[in-house]
């Protein structure tokens, strides 16, 4: 961190109600959106006390007031509802810090948002999946996240992103991204263009269902990838699902194929060595088998029958939501090298094709864990 920086979150950090001396500062996790900081407190002879302070988004965020009107909403709702349970409300849930003046967010002098949360302590997030058990037990829990979700008043959550899987309305912004060619980055891509093209007609796969009302609109975390869940140290037990800027009303399809595409992958989301990026089947069988067991049977046949598809779907809209940024720019998810968001696009596209190539497997793996 720059002095420069290291002053700023200083200066933000006193807006907050933390107690103690501010000891160390360092930027967190691997998240593509969000700035994160990880501030830790001094609270005398009792030792030290860290705190998350994040930096939200205001170029993918264009409402921050309405979005953390969300996420007080669902952590309180979820905080009660885990004490209820008996379970441990500051490491089962996101629980807000306040600003001094009781908001749930500050505004700095150049209009930035601001947020704090809870540390959740003696967890991981993982990038990678370490072994079949751990994705199985983050399986779970987005399950169970969904399912404590399933009597939250949806009405109330604002659409923090519109469209956010509408991946109909994802191949316009592409089709548009690639006749503007802002960055003359074009020419370059015909191969990966020409992938999307040639699947072009899927596209409108679950729009067309939303729209005949085939599919239940469920309160959905729509990012649910395995770095947006923390892992106990010590029980391997997923224990918080974190990173609910885009829980909004969506389908259980989407939750589960996010997690397929991120967690299912034999290699790094942005692999450069292609020949190392396939879904394996093993790791497909355990996140299925625990995402039916954490829904707890909620899931409709229908949604249970569509979980191949919706993780080829969210494999390719992201895939497609990569290159469009490629081609904008990169002005959308952090990148940190040249061609960074390329090389993400082409590990997802060769997903989409080793998973089509494994299509009766995945379905009939599904097809085992459905009991009725
Ligand atoms: P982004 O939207 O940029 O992905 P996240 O909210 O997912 O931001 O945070 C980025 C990373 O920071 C997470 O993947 C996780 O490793 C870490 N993190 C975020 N919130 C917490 C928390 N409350 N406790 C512990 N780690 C956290
Ligand atoms: C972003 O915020 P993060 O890093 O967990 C993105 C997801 C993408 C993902 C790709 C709000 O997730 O939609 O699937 O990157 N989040 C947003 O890794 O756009
Ligand atoms: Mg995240």
């Amino acid at each position: 961190m720059t002095q420069e920086e290291k002053d700023k979150v200083e200066r933000v950090a006193s807006n907050f109600q933390f107690e103690g001396k501010l000891m160390n500062m360092v930027p967190w996790g691997n998240g593509h959106i969000n700035d994160t900081y990880l501030l830790t407190y001094g609270i005398g002879k009792m030792g030290y006390i860290r705190v998350i302070l994040q930096r939200m988004n205001k170029n993918v965020f264009p409402k921050p007031v309405e979005l953390m009107e969300n996420i007080v909403n669902i952590t309180t709702f979820l905080h009660k509802k885990i004490e209820e349970n008996g379970g441990d409300p500051y490491r089962e849930t996101l629980n807000v810090i306040p600003t001094k003046n009781g908001m749930p967010y500050f505004i700095d002098s150049e209009d930035e948002y601001w947020r704090s949360f809870v540390f959740i302590t003696d967890a991981s997030s993982y990038d990678m999946v370490k072994n079949p058990e751990d994705f199985y037990q983050s399986a779970l829990a987005f399950g169970k996240f969904q399912c404590l979700l399933a009597d939250f008043p949806a009405s109330e959550l604002h659409e923090t992103i519109a469209d956010f899987h509408n991946t109909k309305q994802r191949l316009v912004n592409f089709k548009k991204a690639v006749e503007e060619d802002v960055a003359g980055r074009v020419a370059e891509v015909g191969e990966e263009i020409q992938f999307v093209l040639e699947r072009e007609n899927e596209a409108g796969f679950f729009t067309d269902l939303i729209e005949k009302n085939e599919l239940p609109i469920r309160v959905t975390h729509n990012d649910t990838k395995l770095n947006n869940i923390m892992i106990d140290n010590y029980s391997g037990k997923g224990i918080c699902v974190i990173d609910l800027d885009t829980t909004m009303p969506g389908l259980a399809v989407h939750d589960f194929g996010d997690s397929i595409r991120f967690g299912a992958s034999t290699a790094k989301e942005d692999e450069t060595d292609l020949s190392k990026v396939s879904c394996s089947m093993e790791l497909f069988e355990a996140y299925t088998r625990g995402f039916i067991d954490g829904c707890g049977g909620k899931l409709t046949r229908r949604e249970l029958e569509l979980l191949p598809m919706g993780a080829k779907m969210m494999t390719y809209e992201c895939g497609m939501r990569f290159l469009t940024d490629y081609l904008q720019n990169d002005v959308y998810f952090k990148t940190s090298r040249e061609g960074h968001n390329l090389d993400r696009a082409r590990t997802q596209f060769k997903l989409v094709a080793d998973m089509e190539s494994k299509w009766e497997q995945m379905c009939s793996i599904v097809e085992k864990y459905i009991k009725f």
